[in-house]
C-alpha cells in the first residue's frame, strides 16, 4: 500500500530538500570529516521516496512490514541522519550536532543497532546494496509462507542507494545477478549516477554500460538526467513498485557536491568538509540563510514530521489487517510473531539425532547433514543453501523444495558461485527477520566472504556458516582447497563464535548452539573424512559441556594430576585419545581436552578453565591450522602440533601423516615437551 502523502508544494519541496542538504554540510563541517557531496546530489532523490513513497512509522521504526531503506553508499550517511532527524525517529539535534563523536548516535557510518532507523550497517560498498538482496529475498520468502488471499501480512519493498562504488564492486554484480534471477520485483535501487569517485572521475576504471549490465541481469532500467526533478523521479519511482517481474535500477544523474561554487561535480567533494567559506557560498547559492547552522525551517519540519501522522495510519491498517488475519489463521499469526520475535517453538530440538559409536565413522559434514533434516522439519523458518557445493556441504533440506522464480516458498536457497554475495545476502535474511539464514561452503572459501562475516559479527546477526573440508584432511584437492589459516583468522572476528566439533554429536551440540544464538554468527567448521561416534557411556562430558566451549573429554588414566594436556579439535581429538593410550603405556598421564570452541572457552569463568587446564600443567595442543593462535591462548608451556605452511595435494590421510599429525609424533611431542620442562626446573 502507498503510503497517503499530502504533496508538497514545489517550494516546499526544494525547502526540505535543502534542509536535508544543509544538515549534512553542517554536521560534516562541525565534526571536520566526512562526506559532503553524496547528502548535496542525492537529497532531492531521497526525498522524493522518504516523502512519497516509503512506507514506514518513525514512532515504531521496527514493525515488521515497513518498507526498508538501505543507504548502502554508507560514506553519505549525513544525508541518512538528516533524514531520520527531521521525520521524527528518535534522534534529536543534538545528535546530528555530534556527528562522528564518541558515543554519540551518529556514528562516522551507519551501525546497525546504535541508531532507530538505520536498516543496516553500510560502508563497505556493495555490501548494502548485497544486503537488500537478501531483505527482499525475505519479503518473498515470508510472504509465500504467511500471506493469505485478501490477507496480505508481508507486502513491502526494499529500496537501495547506492554509489558508483557500490556498483563497482564485484559483490553487488554477484548479488544484482542472483536478485535480477530470482525475479525480486519489489527491490528498487535508486543509483547515484555523478561520474565521481574518490580518484576522480568513473572515466578512469569504470566505463561499462552499467544500464545494460544490470539489463543483462534481468533487472528493470530507467534513467534519469537530472535529480532535482522530483516528479521524474516520482514517475520512475512510480514505475519501478509497478514493475513486479524484475528489480529495478533506476540511474539518476546526480552532482556530488551539488550547488557548491567549486567543489560540484569534483572529487574535492568526497571526504572532507566544503569549508567555512565555501559552506557560505553553497548556502549563498541555494538561497540558504549562513547561519545559523543545523538550520530547519519550521514549515520544513512541519512537513517532514507528517511522515508520523502517515506512518500512524500505515502502521494501523497493517494491525487490523493482522487481526482480521489472526481471526482466520490464528497458527499461522502466533507462528508469525513468533519467527519475526526469534523465538524458537517448543520441543524445537526434540527430533534432534544421537549417533552411537557402533555406527562406525561418520564425516561431521554428514552429520550436520542428518542434524539439518531433524531441525528443518521443526523450524521452518530455517532458510539456506550454499554456494553450489551442497551435495558436498550437505546443507540441502531435503523436501523443503528450492527458492526460485516460481517457487517461492521453496527454502533452499541457491546462491550459486557466489560466496561474497551469499554472505551478504544471509545478513540481509536475518536484518529483515522472521527467517534463519544460513550458508555452506568449504572453509577455504569463507575467505571469499570474509567482509560480510565481519559484519554479521559486528551487527550481532544470528547467521550460521556451514564450511566443510575443514583441513589438510580433505586430501587429494591439494593446497588451494585445504584451509590452513582460515580457523584462526575466524576466530579473531569480534563476536564470531567458531565451532569445530570432533564427531557426530559435538556436531549436533554445535547445531544446538547455532539455533539458539540470537546475538551473533556461528561458523560450524566440519570435516570431509569420517570420524569415529566417540562412545557416550564412555565419555561423559559428551554431548552435555560442549557448550563450554572446551572440557575434559577423558582425563589422566590414573586420576592423579596429568603430567600434561592434549588439548585438540575437531578430526585431532581421535588422535589425541590415541596418544593418551599410549602414553599411557610408557607411563605418561595424559588429560585430552576437547575444544570444539575456543572462542566459547574463552568466554567461561576463570574457575572453570583452571579446572579444565590447570594452570601449571604444561599442554600441547593438536589442530591441523596455523599454530599461531594457541600459544597466547593456552599460556608459555606450550607445543603446538599445527599447520604453518600451505597443505600439499595427496590423500588426506597422506597429508595428515606427512604435517605430523600422528599418534607417533604426539607422543614423540610430549615427551620432548615433558623433558624441556624437566631440564629447565
Ligand atoms: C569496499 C570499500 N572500498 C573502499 C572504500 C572507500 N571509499 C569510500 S567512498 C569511496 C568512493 C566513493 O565514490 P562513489 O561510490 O561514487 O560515491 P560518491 O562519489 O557518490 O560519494 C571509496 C573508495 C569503501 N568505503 N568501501
Amino acid at each position: 500500500m502507498t503510503p497517503s502523502t499530502t504533496i508538497a508544494s514545489p517550494k516546499l519541496d526544494e525547502l526540505c530538500i535543502n534542509t536535508l542538504r544543509f544538515l549534512a554540510v553542517d554536521m560534516v563541517q562541525k565534526a571536520n570529516s566526512g562526506h559532503p557531496g553524496l547528502p548535496l546530489g542525492s537529497a532531492a532523490m531521497a526525498y522524493t521516496l522518504w516523502d512519497r513513497f516509503l512506507k514506514f512509522n518513525p514512532r515504531d521504526p521496527l514493525w515488521p512490514d515497513r518498507d526498508r531503506f538501505v543507504l548502502s553508499a554508507g560514506h553519505g550517511c549525513a544525508l541518512l541522519y538528516a533524514l531520520l532527524h527531521v521525520t521524527g525517529f528518535d534522534l534529536p539535534l543534538e545528535e546530528l550536532e555530534r556527528f562522528r563523536q564518541w558515543g554519540s548516535r551518529t556514528p562516522g557510518h551507519p551501525e546497525y543497532g546504535k541508531t532507530l532507523g538505520v536498516e543496516a550497517t553500510t560502508g563497505p560498498l556493495g555490501q548494502g546494496f548485497a544486503n537488500a538482496v537478501g531483505m527482499a529475498i525475505a519479503e518473498v520468502a515470508l510472504a509465500a509462507r504467511f500471506n493469505k488471499p485478501d490477507h496480505e501480512i508481508v507486502d513491502h519493498y526494499t529500496y537501495v542507494l547506492a554509489s558508483d562504488g557500490d556498483l563497482e564492486e564485484g559483490v553487488s554484480s554477484e548479488a544484482g545477478s542472483l536478485a535480477g534471477h530470482l525475479r525480486l520485483g519489489k527491490l528498487i535501487v535508486l543509483y547515484a549516477d555523478n561520474h565521481i569517485t574518490i580518484e576522480g572521475s568513473t572515466d578512469l576504471a569504470f566505463t561499462e554500460d552499467r544500464m545494460a549490465r544490470f539489463a543483462a541481469f534481468g533487472w528493470h532500467v530507467q534513467r534519469i538526467e537530472n535529480s532535482n526533478d522530483i516528479d521524474a523521479v516520482a514517475f520512475a519511482l512510480k514505475t519501478a513498485r509497478e514493475e513486479r517481474g524484475r528489480p529495478s535500477l533506476i540511474a539518476v544523474r546526480t552532482h556530488i557536491g551539488f550547488g557548491s561554487p567549486h567543489k560540484q561535480d569534483s572529487a574535492a567533494a568526497h571526504g572532507e568538509p566544503l569549508g567555512v567559506e565555501e559552506v557560505r557560498l553553497t548556502k549563498e547559492g541555494l538561497g540558504w540563510p549562513v547561519e545559523p547552522p543545523f538550520h530547519v525551517p519550521e514549515e520544513a519540519l512541519e512537513h517532514f514530521r507528517e511522515a508520523a501522522a502517515r506512518g500512524k495510519e500505515t502502521q494501523a491498517e497493517w494491525e487490523l489487517r493482522l487481526e482480521a488475519y489472526a481471526k482466520e489463521s490464528p497458527d499461522l499469526a502466533t507462528e508469525f510473531q513468533r519467527v519475526v520475535q526469534r523465538q524458537l517453538p517448543k520441543d524445537w530440538d526434540a527430533k534432534l539425532p544421537t549417533f552411537t559409536a557402533g555406527e562406525g565413522p561418520i564425516a561431521t559434514r554428514s552429520a550436520s547433514g542428518k542434524t539439518i533434516a531433524a531441525l528443518s522439519a521443526r523450524l521452518p523458518e530455517m532458510m539456506g543453501g550454499s554456494a553450489d557445493l551442497a551435495p558436498s556441504t550437505h546443507t540441502n533440506m531435503d523436501g523443503a523444495g528450492s527458492f526460485g522464480p516460481q517457487s517461492r516458498a521453496g527454502r533452499n536457497m541457491h546462491f550459486g558461485i557466489r560466496e561474497h554475495a551469499m554472505g551478504a545476502i544471509l545478513n540481509g535474511m536475518a536484518l529483515h527477520r522472521g527467517l534463519i539464514p544460513y550458508g555452506g561452503t568449504f572453509l577455504i572459501f569463507s575467505d571469499y566472504m570474509r567482509p560480510p562475516m565481519r559484519l554479521a559479527a559486528m551487527n550481532g546477526l544470528p547467521v550460521i556458516y556451514v564450511f566443510t573440508h575443514d583441513s589438510i584432511a580433505m586430501g587429494e584437492d591439494g593446497p588451494t582447497h585445504q584451509p590452513v589459516e582460515q580457523l584462526l583468522g575466524l576466530r579473531s572476528i569480534p563476536g564470531m563464535v567458531v565451532i569445530r566439533p570432533a564427531d557426530a554429536n559435538e556436531t549436533v551440540a554445535a547445531w544446538r548452539i547455532a539455533i539458539e544464538r540470537k546475538d551473533g554468527p556461528v561458523a560450524l567448521v566440519l570435516t570431509r573424512q569420517g570420524l569415529p561416534v566417540l562412545d557416550l557411556t564412555r565419555y561423559p562430558g559428551l554431548p552435555a559441556e560442549v557448550p563450554l566451549g572446551g572440557y575434559v573429554l577423558a582425563d589422566s588414566p590414573t586420576s592423579v594430576q596429568p603430567d600434561i594436556i592434549l588439548i585438540a579439535t575437531g578430526s585431532e581429538v581421535h588422535l589425541a585419545l590415541d596418544a593418551r593410550d599410549r602414553l599411557a603405556s610408557e607411563g605418561v598421564q595424559a588429560r585430552v581436552v576437547s575444544m570444539p570452541s575456543t572462542n566459547i572457552f574463552s568466554m567461561q569463568l576463570d574457575r572453570y578453565r583452571d579446572k579444565v587446564l590447570p594452570p601449571g600443567v604444561p599442554l600441547l595442543a593438536i589442530e591441523a591450522g596455523a599454530s599461531l593462535g594457541w600459544k597466547p591462548f593456552v599460556g608459555p608451556q606450550i607445543t603446538v602440533i599445527g599447520v604453518d605452511t600451505f597443505g600439499a595435494s595427496a590423500p588426506g590421510n597422506v597429508v595428515m601423516q606427512q604435517y605430523g599429525f600422528t599418534v607417533e609424533n604426539i607422543c614423540k611431542q610430549t615427551r620432548t615437551l615433558l623433558q624441556q620442562i624437566k631440564e629447565k626446573s
